[in-house]
């Protein structure tokens, strides 16, 4: 409030002097009134653009101050709001406007796609934001048209704008701005992929009449540009994370039309740029990336700001690869009203700073060139400040959401892929390769995930598939040639895809978790449907930002505005002997955990398959666990169950039926807790019904109840580490909703509470092996 005050003032008295100082050298300079724009010569050349203010008419130059101007009162009316607790947050773009404007007005909004960070007011405003509609985000309302009251301000989201949903971590909307770049370049080069499939029937399905293919395609209306650009924004202190070179890499690599702006105002909360940018400047930093276009420049000034933007747009246009903007702007209003910037920089290094106040500077520029006297920036100032009154007005008496919204599109409203309609019969019988193993059954699990990805992949032109070593050889012509098989993935499950479907369907990426679902997220958004690999589950931690925060939260947090529908394939689990720790970790619970995520984890073929292909075709992320130790096991091997064989998700599995002891479990404990019980049957004529849930969420309650009520016994069993694990919340719901039911406690079989060893010895005290189910079903059913 206090800064606000200090500027509102400093304006006022900068107004007066400028506009005395225009009359002087209005008198002075009649004829030669425009030419006076402060862009770098240097940084100007090159651009076929008339220099005179780069383009940009005095029509155009008062629409730029008004929006800035606009873009600061909001500011300015948060803040006072915030005071008098009618609004809960305030995050400032004060000190950015001029580059917002610029960025706004280079750029094409519903045509071109934005991924803007919480200065980004300005830029927002210039796109086609309401006041009204930001003053909503502040109230929380309903129809507060980027999150309905789920987001702070200042994170936009506006689809028909193209503006796509911002989240709080810094840099995570980066990759996403690749990703979203390369699905517009990949409808621009297979339209017929965009195109929606005309409704097929189930073949399939297995009671009654044919029921539509459920097909997330059906939801997603795709659009894209041949020359379409992508804007993704970022302070100078987010240009150290991590993603923001795996985004920068990716783009210089692929090519790809991104505008980066780096909005350098010099601080990142009270950590000064010398301290976060080896050297102090990321143009100097990030100068060596091939096929890029640099811009550096003063971001406070909107002209020299226009015509930075207009070149980058133009290189990007012409389809030479990405542009990097760097602007140097400023930060009057602390970073966000929790901060009080005083506490660690001087007043004369603040006062430097508001010698460049951008909607300072403009008003001056227009009184100066005589663009605009005083008279006509008072009156465009009384419009405005009649604009954001009657906005707040309007805004304050906006309905909050009602508490019962909170669950609504935490997944998608369109497909449930728990339905009926998931459920589809083998088009070879299921005998021909029962799950026990007896039967002399061919394919493995490795052979039907690779034969369901291939009939996908022929069924759908939007299925991508990246991620490290899934292509069967980089440098293709070596394939063409013949000179080589192809690698086709460290388990082989991805191998003769790129020979059969293209490399640009199927391509390694650089080795960066991150980036490989943060791509695909963007990629998703926009109609694509990545079908990604994280090579082993023990390396998706560098994607747990992307995954935690972004991809699962996409749809929930734009109030169905976007959606990600992602597959992440994910080789997982040990009983390897040698795989250590690095190469054997589970770790499921952490990601049942999210809400927003599909988890699915087959313990043989031909739930492999079914449930692959329900993960492809439904519209939520879903996270695919793949046991390494189930690919290529005799156990539950299978044919192949042809292109339409489905599982709905949340559907256990009676792998084994019995009276007496309830187990449940789930990948490679199955064929382990099978082999425990058929010798308790055996030994004891004890009767165990075995549980396999195939998917971990949603889970399949009904079937654990049904059966914890036959048995009155329940043994919750996994591979994971015992303590906080996936089977703690299996027990405590069975103990909370099934108390009555019970004749015994419930028991646990799992993983020491330790790290799985290399020395055989070891990993098979770390994990459960069957004579650890067996003694614990046996003491169970005696209990
Ligand atoms: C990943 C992550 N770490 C920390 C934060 C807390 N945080 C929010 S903004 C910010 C500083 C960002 O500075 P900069 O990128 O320079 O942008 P500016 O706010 O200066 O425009 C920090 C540390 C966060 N939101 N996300
Ligand atoms: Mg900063």
């Amino acid at each position: 409030m206090q800064q606000a005050r200090d500027h509102g003032a400093l304006r006022r008295q900068a107004r007066k002097i400028a506009s005395e100082a225009a009359r002087i050298q209005h008198r002075q300079e009649s004829g030669n009134r425009m030419a006076t724009t402060k862009t770098d010569p240097k940084l100007a050349s090159g651009s076929k653009k008339s220099r005179l203010y780069e383009g940009l008419t005095p029509e155009r130059l008062i629409q730029a101050y008004r929006l800035m101007y606009t873009s600061r009162r909001i500011d300015d009316r948060e803040i006072l709001l915030k005071r008098q607790q009618k609004i809960f947050f305030q995050m400032s773009g004060a000190g950015h406007e001029a580059i917002g404007v610029a960025a706004g007005l280079a750029l094409k909004p519903g045509y071109d796609w934005f991924y803007p960070y919480y200065r980004d007011r300005a830029l927002c405003l210039a796109l086609g934001v309401t006041p009204y509609d930001m003053f909503l985000q502040g109230v929380g309302a309903a129809n507060d048209p980027s999150s309905g009251g789920r987001q702070m301000p200042s994170h936009w989201s506006y689809p028909a704008l193209h503006i796509v949903t911002q989240s709080s971590p810094t840099g995570s909307q980066i990759l996403q701005a690749v990703g979203c770049a390369e699905g517009g370049r990949y409808f621009a080069r297979r339209p017929k992929a965009a195109e929606l499939p005309s409704p097929p029937f189930a073949k399939n399905a297995k009671d009654g009449p044919p029921s539509p293919v459920l097909d997330y395609r059906q939801f997603k209306n795709v659009t894209f540009q041949p020359d379409e650009i992508s804007y993704v924004s970022l302070g100078d202190g987010t240009s150290s994370e991590g993603e923001f070179w795996e985004a920068m890499n990716a783009a210089s690599l692929e090519k790809l039309p991104v505008i980066f702006c780096v909005e350098d105002n010099g601080y990142a909360i009270s950590v000064p740029v010398e301290v976060q940018t080896a050297g102090g400047s990321i143009s100097r930093l990030v100068s060596g990336f091939p096929n890029f276009h640099f811009e550096e420049v003063d971001g406070t000034d909107p002209v020299a700001s226009y015509g930075a933007f207009s070149r980058a747009v133009e290189y990007c246009r012409e389809g030479h690869g990405p542009a990097f903007v760097h602007a140097h702007v400023i930060r009057p209003y602390s970073h966000s009203l929790s901060d009080d910037e005083r506490l660690y920089r001087p007043d004369a290094e603040r006062e430097r700073d508001a010698q460049r106040d951008p909607v300072t500077r403009t008003q001056m520029f227009l009184l100066r060139e005589g663009i605009l006297d005083d008279k006509g920036i008072t009156q465009l100032e009384k419009e405005v400040e009649a604009e954001l009154q009657a906005a707040v007005d309007l805004a304050l008496d906006a309905l909050p959401p009602v508490p019962e919204s909170i669950t609504k599109y935490i997944y998608s409203p369109d497909i449930d892929p728990a339905s009926p309609a998931f459920e589809t019969q083998p088009a070879v019988p299921e005998s021909a390769g029962a799950p026990d193993g007896k039967k002399a059954a061919t394919k493995t699990m490795a052979d039907l995930i690779n034969a369901t990805l291939r009939d996908e992949m022929k069924r759908d032109e939007r299925i991508v598939i990246f991620g490290e070593d899934v292509a069967d050889v980089s440098r293709e012509e070596y394939l063409k040639q013949k000179l080589v098989k192809g690698k086709g993935g460290v388990f082989k499950l991805t191998f003769g895809l790129q020979n059969e479907f293209g490399g640009d369907r199927v391509f390694n990426s650089p080795l960066a978790e991150a980036a490989i679902v943060g791509r695909a997220t963007g990629m998703a958004t926009r109609g694509l449907k990545p079908v990604v690999e994280i090579q082993f589950f023990d390396y998706i931690w560098p994607a747990m930002m992307q995954i935690r925060d972004e991809l699962c939260v996409i749809r929930w947090r734009s109030n169905n505005g976007f959606s990600c529908p992602v597959v992440i394939r994910v080789a997982i689990g040990g009983y390897l002997t040698g795989g250590a720790i690095y190469h054997s970790q589970c770790g499921e619970s952490i990601f049942t955990h999210i809400p927003g995520l599909r988890v699915v984890f087959p313990s043989n073929a031909l739930d492999a398959a079914g449930l692959l292909r329900t993960a492809i075709r439904c519209d939520d992320p879903v996270l695919f666990l793949e046991h390494k130790r189930l690919y290529r096991e005799p156990f539950g091997r299978a044919s192949y169950p042809g292109p339409e064989y489905m599982i709905p998700f949340g559907k256990a599995k009676i792998v084994h039926p019995g009276d007496d002891l309830t187990v449940i479990t789930y990948g490679a404990v199955v064929p382990r807790a099978l082999q425990a019980a058929q010798k308790l049957e055996r030994e004891q004529g004890v009767k165990v019904e075995l549980i396999d849930l195939r998917c971990l969420n949603p889970f399949d309650w009904d079937a654990i109840a049904a059966s914890v009520a036959k048995t009155n016994r329940v043994l919750v069993a996994y591979e994971d580490t015992l303590s906080w694990g996936y089977g703690a919340e299996i027990a405590a719901r069975i103990a909370d909703q099934l108390f009555d039911k019970l004749d015994a406690p419930i028991r646990r079989v799992a993983a020491k509470d330790v790290f799985v060893a290399y020395q055989p010895i070891l990993e098979d005290a770390i994990l459960p092996q069957p004579n650890d189910l067996f003694l614990a079903m046996k003491e169970l059913a005696q209990y």
